[in-house]
């Protein structure tokens, strides 16, 4: 087993990584760049080291200073978490050249899986159902041949590409030529590859995705499915397993398809096989990889009750995944919330500043990871999520209820952030029906925000309240009589 693990990341999935590490015995060291120097993931680690300034390309998605950290703190291996270099099969790569154990796949299984069009011929070989479609189109009379024979409405992707980047909707044959022209100059701008796939369009597709977790000695697994429709321009917000849109007969062909995927390019340690379903004609087709740990991975642990972060280090230092698929089960219903630092009233901009208050809830079947606390700086440098607050109840119904009464709890001070927006989102019909698709919110949820008293009238009310000798109390109800009414007590201390 490891001795001491460089966690490759920051916030709240570096001080998730580093308890897993530490329930484990294991040595931390943390890295920070110049913004991070005083954050709560360096102070929770045994050891931090700086490695450059705030922007990520000279810090956390700096190669060569991580794995120069990684060598003079004498770690053994490297947690990347998610995001930065996670998915980045040199740095795997890298990390192994520098002999230090990458806590993630091996870098040609992350290769693999990077290139869209690559990975899903890989997956029709393998027998995983795909979206019909067509890669490695050159001309434009390909593409136009292709989209002829698929059917409109059809979806541009870049080969290159992933979480919607570079990704068009043709509805009609006249704009192929104008939307085919700008899918290729937002791939090579994004990307640096202008290659485009086409595929059928899945109108009002919800996301369900698979957990995958293997072992080095070849045994494979699926820890079930996360629900994840809820999303805003391909920014995840709610989360849930199970999903309520699946039938048991479908969640085991998805997860035979999930373990055909991952087992087509030797997967070991945690991953994630995304899919599209179709709720109409119950279809469900292969969409990428995700060859990282991703943040909703703690409904996963509180629906099967394994720590994934554990058995990723475990299997990384060569242990055996120790369940067969027949002993793996679900119990009860999780959901989480990503809590930002953004507007929703204001197009969803980010939001920084200093958090003068700020309050996680608790209580039984309540997470909270974060890497925050009160009096820290949000600042624009880094992705804007303050905190994942994740519910485990006995069915949906009671997890919604725990999550609506834990949202309610959670204060949040100094930023804006989008708490109100996803208590509207809970309270809505279409989610209680478990009918919320991917297009949902663009198409069919008007938000406006509550609204809130003036500040002032907060300021007016409790002042209000400090009865002065002499005047009576703007506050109905107050009860001048009571002798032991806090705000009588003549020390002028107040709760
Ligand atoms: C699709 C699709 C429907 N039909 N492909 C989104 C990013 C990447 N993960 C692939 N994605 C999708 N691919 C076909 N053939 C629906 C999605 C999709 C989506 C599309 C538009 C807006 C939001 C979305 C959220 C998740 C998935």
């Amino acid at each position: 087993m490891f001795n001491k693990i460089l966690v490759a990341n920051r916030g709240e999935i570096a001080i998730r990584v580093m308890r897993a590490c530490k329930e484990l015995g294991i040595k931390t060291v943390a890295v920070y760049s110049d913004a991070d120097k005083n954050a709560l993931h360096v102070q929770y680690a045994d050891e931090a080291v700086h490695i450059g300034a705030a922007s990520p390309k000279e810090s956390y998605l700096n190669a060569d200073a991580l794995i120069r950290a990684a060598l003079d703190s004498k770690a053994d291996a490297v947690h990347p978490g998610y995001g930065f270099l996670s998915e980045n099969a040199s740095f795997a790569a890298a990390v192994e050249s520098a002999k230090l154990t990458f806590i993630g796949p091996s870098a040609d299984s992350i290769r693999a899986m990077g290139d869209k069009a690559e990975s899903k011929i890989r997956m029709k070989k393998a027998g995983v159902p795909t979206v019909p479609g067509a890669e490695g189109l050159e001309s434009f009379s390909d593409f136009e041949k292709a989209a002829d024979e698929i059917g409109y409405p059809i979806l541009v992707k870049a080969s290159a590409g992933g979480g919607g980047k570079g990704m068009r909707i043709v509805w009609d044959s006249d704009d192929l030529p104008e939307e085919v022209d700008a899918a290729r100059r937002e791939a090579l701008h994004a990307f640096g590859d202008d290659r485009l796939l086409i595929e059928k369009y899945v109108a009002d597709a919800h996301h369900i995705e698979f957990q995958v977790f293997g072992d080095k000695h070849g045994h494979l697994v699926h820890l079930f499915e996360r629900e994840c429709s809820v999303q805003r321009r391909h920014q995840k917000i709610i989360e849930e397993t199970p999903s309520p849109s699946l039938t048991p007969e479908l969640r085991k062909q998805m997860g035979e398809a999930a373990i055909k995927a991952a087992r087509a390019v030797n997967y070991y340690n945690a991953g994630t096989i995304e899919f599209i379903f179709d709720p109409l004609l119950s279809t469900f087709y292969f969409l990428e990889m995700n060859t990282r740990l991703q943040v909703e991975h703690p409904i996963t642990e509180h629906a099967t009750g394994l720590d994934l972060v554990h058995w990723q280090i475990r299997i990384a230092a060569g242990e055996h995944f120790p369940y067969q698929q027949d002993q793996l089960s679900q119990r009860g219903h999780a959901i989480e919330c990503r809590i930002y630092a953004e507007d929703p009233a204001n197009n969803f901009l980010p939001s920084t500043g200093k958090l003068l208050q700020y309050i996680e809830p608790r209580g039984p079947g309540i997470r909270v990871d974060s890497g925050f606390r009160a009096g820290d700086e949000v600042t624009h440098f880094y992705d804007p999520m303050l905190a994942k607050l994740i519910v485990h109840g006995e069915s949906r119904e009671l997890a919604i209820q725990k999550m609506q009464t834990a949202l309610r709890d959670f204060v949040v001070h100094g930023v804006v952030t989008n708490i109100d927006f996803m208590q509207a989102v809970l309270a809505h019909p279409d989610f209680a029906d478990g009918k919320v698709s991917t297009r949902w919110i663009e198409n069919n949820f008007n938000w406006t925000p509550p609204v809130e008293p003036p500040f002032e009238s907060f300021i007016a009310a409790s002042l209000a309240d400090i009865v002065v000798p002499g005047t009576k109390s703007q506050v109905p109800g107050l009860n001048e009589s009571d002798p032991y009414s806090p705000w009588k007590t003549p020390s002028g201390f107040r709760n």
